[in-house]
Order: C-alpha cells, then structure tokens, then sequence
C-alpha cells in the first residue's frame, strides 16, 4: 500500500510473478456513508420490484457472466494464481448460483400453519431484508460474492460488497457486470462495491445499523471481530470462517478413488480454500502402503508448480509473500514438534519461477499422534497424516479442532459411513460431511458452511436464502369476533 499525494492506493500483485497488474484507489469512509446512503434508497425501488421480475435480472447476469466466462477466469488466474480450470471454475460457480436464483424467484415459499382460533389464518411470510453487507476473501474472490449477491437480488435486497484487498481487480470487473446488466434494465445501484481496508470502511459497514445482514468469508480472527460488533448492535451476521479439514480413509476404502480425491483436496488451489484437506487420517493397516503411494504423487506434481495459466500445470502460486512465510512456520513448527517431512517442505526454487511458490507438502505426525501445529489452519499445501486403530477414534481426531467445515469418510462398508454421519449427531460434527468424496468442490445446490470456529452460517443453495430475508408471522382474523389465544379471557 502506499500513500501517493491525495488517496491511498494499492497494488494489485500478480501473485505468480510478484510484479503489479494495476494500482486500485481506495475508497474512503466518506465514499462509504455516500454509498450507504444510497444503498438504503436503491433498496426502496428494487424491493418493490415482483420477485420473479427481480429474478430476470438475475437470469441476464447469470447470461452476461457465461459470456465472459472465459475472460473472468483469467483475471481470477492473474490475480491469485488459481490455475486455469479452477479459474474458469470460479466463474462457473457464479452461473450456477445465478441459475438457482432465477429459480428460487419463482418459489420463494411461504407457509400456512392451523390456527387454534376457528375463523383465523395464520401464515408466514418472507420479505426482502434491506442493504446486505458482504466481506470477501481472495481464495474465492468472485463465486462468495455471487452466493450472496444473487441470493440477495431476488430476496429484494441490495448487495455491498468489501472484497479482499488482495484480489480487487476480479472484484471490479465482476460487479461491473452485475450492475451494469441490472442498470439496463432499469435497476441501477442494486449491486455496490466499495474497495477500502478494514479499519477505514470493514468497521464502519460492521458497525452500521442500516446493513441488517454482514456477512463475511475469511479467517476466524476476523470473524470473531465481526460477529462482535454485529451482536453488539443487534445486527445479523452470516460467517464463513476457517476450516481445518479431515479426511478419514478406512481399511476397506476403494484407494484408487481415494488418492485423487485427497491428493485434489490437499493441493487444489494451492491448499488455498476453507475446504482444502489439511489433515488425513488413515487405518494404521493400511498406512503404510497409502502413504507411499501418496508420497510418489506429491514427488511427481512437483514439475507441475507453475505458470497457473500454462497447461499441465496442477500448482500455482500462494497469494503472497506473506503466505509463503506462514507457510514456512507451519513446516518449522511441525518438524519442532516432532513431524517427519515425506515430500516438499520448502519453497519452489526453480529458475524459469519468480512468484510466491512452495512444494506440496506431506508431513507425517508422530506415533503419538500429538502435533499441535496440525490444529492450526495454514493456508497452503500441506497434509499431515494421522494414524488410527478403532473408527471412533478417528471420529474424534477428525472432531478435536476449533472448526468445523468439512469432512469426508473414504470407505466400502454402510456401516462406517453411517457412523460418520449418524443422525444422532456423534459422528462427523462438520457443517459438511462426505462419502466417497473429498472435503472440497461442493456444489451450489447444498447449504455451505460449518459449526464451531467456521461460524455457524450457511450460504449458497438449500434454504440459505432465508437469511437474506426477514420472516413475518400473520395472524388474520376473519370470523367476525375477538377471539384470545390461549383461551384467555378479558372482559
Ligand atoms: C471457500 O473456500 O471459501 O467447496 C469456498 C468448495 C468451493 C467453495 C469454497 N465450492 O471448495
């Protein structure tokens, strides 16, 4: 960041070369009161707009972002390094949430429960919440706006959105789009941006009574400081924190699934995602074996770090020096702590490589199991590996973090899957819980989120739209008397 005469302003870096893609203004807490105060009147107009017409806008986002697909995703490439298909996967994440709002436009339900009154209806129902502040991380600098943006435009709400200083380049192109298309059709400031660090415009959006809902992706630090100054106001937050995410392989597991689905899982996007695998816990009688496997594949995807817009490569870049450095900690703790290293450890130092790149790593945990390190989510490939005897232990290896993202079981048998997923809530106690399938990559269409530390909130597909809308419970009285419930009498 530097301080130019008059504004401060920031670099965007692209992260694989470490050099500046472009310089960025950033907005004052003047530009923010303007653009609240503005929001609170685009909220009027856009409110009394007929959820499906709400819901055209949308379709005809959802169309311009299929258009630019291609496009998009390589400025998501550029600016935090995700290789090419993730990128453009990115961009595919917010067609698809763009679809699942037009279709919720149609059928945002009410409901209709017994009265115990003869003569009365009563019935709830779901209206539009106001100006929705949304604080965005890198990892996903596009698709978390979008799971709120379009949710929020067919609810009747107007989107504010404070996206990662680290990556606004994606933020500004793609809320252009939005507003752009919406102000083409007659709907203009339904979708804002305000660019600004956290102390001059995040405290002030947390701490402003006309943003009902916040809510914010990030790390739990962050967080925690949200949901404070939201709580202390009364407000309503949505939090999509951090994750330290596990996958149990079991002796009877298909392992010629499961190495891909964890080896995806532990270096996808770098390890950059809340969903990323952290930690592998593994049937000690089948350890051995797996994790030799696992080790060849780490040493062979190491001439696939690089350039992420290149093909063949599967690594690119950590989004910052920064991240590097957090990186390195978490190897020299592990190996303090006793840890073995069995592939990576270090930074990627090839010559024809200039940008913030490590090796993936594997670190195997020692025979006792403690490695306080591996409680901590780093945000980078690296995958510590556990042992276990009896599956319940797993179950509460996997259950002993402060978060509570994802998890996945990998195995043959109905019965150890049950168990991780019990309905009597002893098994997996993630917001997300896999069979067969690694902790990362959810669809749109589930509800997203986690328990404990993650926070607690849900967004995306399921019923998450309710958040964006305030419910209203209606008693009408239609037999013509004055009826108490409860039987109470008052002449
Ligand atoms: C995140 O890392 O904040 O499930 C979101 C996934 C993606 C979303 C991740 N669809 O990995």
């Amino acid at each position: 960041m530097t301080a130019q005469s008059g504004p401060l302003w920031i670099a965007s870096e692209n992260p694989t070369t470490a050099g500046t893609l472009a310089w960025v203004k950033l907005d004052t807490a003047a530009d923010y009161e303007r653009q609240a105060t503005e929001a609170v009147e685009s909220f009027k107009r856009w409110r009394s707009i007929p959820a499906p017409a709400r819901g055209l806008v949308v379709r005809a986002i959802g169309d311009a972002f299929r258009t630019h697909k291609h496009d998009l995703g390589e400025l998501v490439s550029l600016e935090v390094g995700k290789i090419r298909s993730e990128g453009q996967g990115e961009i595919q994440e917010i067609v698809d949430i763009a679809d699942f709002a037009v279709g919720l436009s149609r059928q945002l339900p009410g409901l209709t429960l017994p009265s115990e009154r003869a003569g009365h209806r009563l019935i709830e129902q779901w209206l539009p919440l106001g100006v929705v502040g949304v604080i965005s991380a890198f990892n996903f600098p596009a698709a978390v706006w979008a799971w709120n943006a379009c949710l929020a435009a067919v609810a009747g709400d107007v989107t504010l959105w404070k996206p990662s200083l680290l990556a606004p380049l994606t933020a500004i192109a793609c809320n252009r789009i939005a507003d752009e298309v919406a102000t083409s059709m007659g709907h203009p400031g339904v979708f804002r941006l305000i660019i600004g660090t956290d102390t001059e415009v995040g405290e002030s959006m947390i701490a402003d009574k006309r943003l009902p809902l916040i809510s914010a992706t990030g790390s739990c630090r962050m967080g925690k400081r949200v949901g404070a100054v939201v709580a202390q106001r009364l407000g309503r937050s949505l939090l999509e924190l951090g994750g330290n995410n596990a996958c149990i392989v079991h002796k009877d597991a298909d392992l010629d699934l499961t190495l891909p689905a964890i080896v995806f899982g532990a270096v996808g996007t770098a390890g950059q995602r809340c969903t990323t695998t952290r930690r592998l816990i593994i049937h000690e009688s089948i350890a051995d074996t797996f994790v030799q496997r696992l080790t060849k594949a780490y040493q062979s995807l190491e001439s696939r770090i690089g350039d992420p817009l290149k093909d063949g490569t599967l690594i690119g870049p950590l989004v910052n020096a920064k991240a590097v450095e957090q990186f390195e900690h978490a190897v020299a703790q592990a190996k303090a702590q006793g840890a073995q290293i069995l592939a990576g450890g270090s930074r990627a130092e090839r010559s024809d490589i200039r940008g913030h790149f490590v090796r993936p790593t594997l670190i195997k945990a020692p025979a006792s199991n403690t490695l306080p390190i591996a409680l901590e989510e780093t945000f980078a490939p690296i995958l510590y590996v556990f042992t276990y005897r009896e599956l319940d232990e797993a179950i509460a290896m996997q259950n002993s973090v402060d978060q509570g993202l994802s998890s996945s079981v990998f195995t043959e048998s109905v019965r150890v899957s049950e168990r991780f997923l019990h309905p009597d809530g002893s098994g997996s106690d993630c917001g997300i819980a896999n069979v067969n399938c690694g902790t990362s990559g959810a669809e749109i269409g589930g509800a997203f989120g986690g328990e404990k530390e993650t926070g607690g909130g849900r967004e995306s597909g399921s019923d998450s739209w309710k958040a964006y809308m305030r419910r209203q419970t209606c008693t009408i009285n239609f037999s013509g008397k004055l009826e108490l419930a409860q039987g109470i009498r008052f002449e």
